[in-house]
């Protein structure tokens, strides 16, 4: 019986080596391949995903914002709140700021003729708004505005325009303010004035001053409801 020659037996073995080389080649890369298109495929799966919940987000922001408004116009019996030319409206209230200068006693008299009344803080986000709008009116420190707060009758003990006594856990008195000083006024500082040009650490901007003289102010009204 012949045998194969040896060298055919070795050459057939070299051949068949060069083959599964070759094939494991192409099985790597196919596997490289579809893991390739695995992670394409969850990057884009992830992009969607995103962009449809920064989608969502921005949506549910844009109702919270306009729920946001309309509760601040609507009032307790559901009609809207409305305010007169001059007036801006702010949580069912309507509030006018006054720059023409006078003194405490001729600010009430002023917002009582224009129906309405100097204003009483009865909110923190009131004092927010306030605040806020204030210091956007204001050009340097002395164009701070009046508000309805007084001592006048007993020293140091302050009362809104309405007869009501100061809420504890309302109050925005800036620095060591209320100081009562005498000096330019023997009577000392009976009234309350509000604003800093700048940001107010804690909303703290209010300054106890001479009732006499004369600051901007802020007046408020109920705002004229409408259906
Ligand atoms: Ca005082
Ligand atoms: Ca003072």
């Amino acid at each position: 019986m012949m045998s194969r020659p040896q060298s055919y037996i070795e050459g057939e073995t070299d051949s068949w080596h060069a083959k599964s080389s070759t094939g494991s080649k192409v099985k790597a890369e196919r596997v490289a391949l579809l893991v390739l298109c695995l992670l394409l495929t969850a990057a884009v799966l992830i992009i969607y995903r995103l962009t449809f919940e920064n989608t969502k987000t921005r949506e549910s922001l844009k109702k919270l914002e306009e729920l946001r408004m309309k509760s601040q116009n609507v009032l307790t019996d559901g009609s809207f709140c409305k305010c007169e030319e001059g007036w801006e409206k702010h949580g069912g209230k309507c509030y006018y700021f006054s720059i023409s200068k006078s003194s405490w006693e001729q600010s009430i008299v002023d917002c009582r003729a224009k129906g309405g009344d100097l204003v009483k803080i009865d909110s923190r986000e009131e004092q927010a708004f306030l605040e806020r709008r204030v210091r956007q009116l204001m050009k340097e420190g002395e164009d701070k505005f009046w508000i309805g707060l007084t001592d006048s009758a007993v020293e140091g003990r302050w009362l809104w325009v309405d007869g009501s006594l100061l809420d504890e856990s309302l109050k925005f008195w800036a620095g060591k303010e209320p100081n009562n000083v005498t000096e330019g006024d023997p009577d000392g500082e009976n009234c309350v004035r509000m604003g800093e040009e700048f940001e107010n650490k804690d909303l703290k901007c209010w300054f106890d001053q001479s009732c006499s003289k004369p600051q901007r102010s802020i007046c408020e009204k109920a705002g004229v409801t409408a259906t």
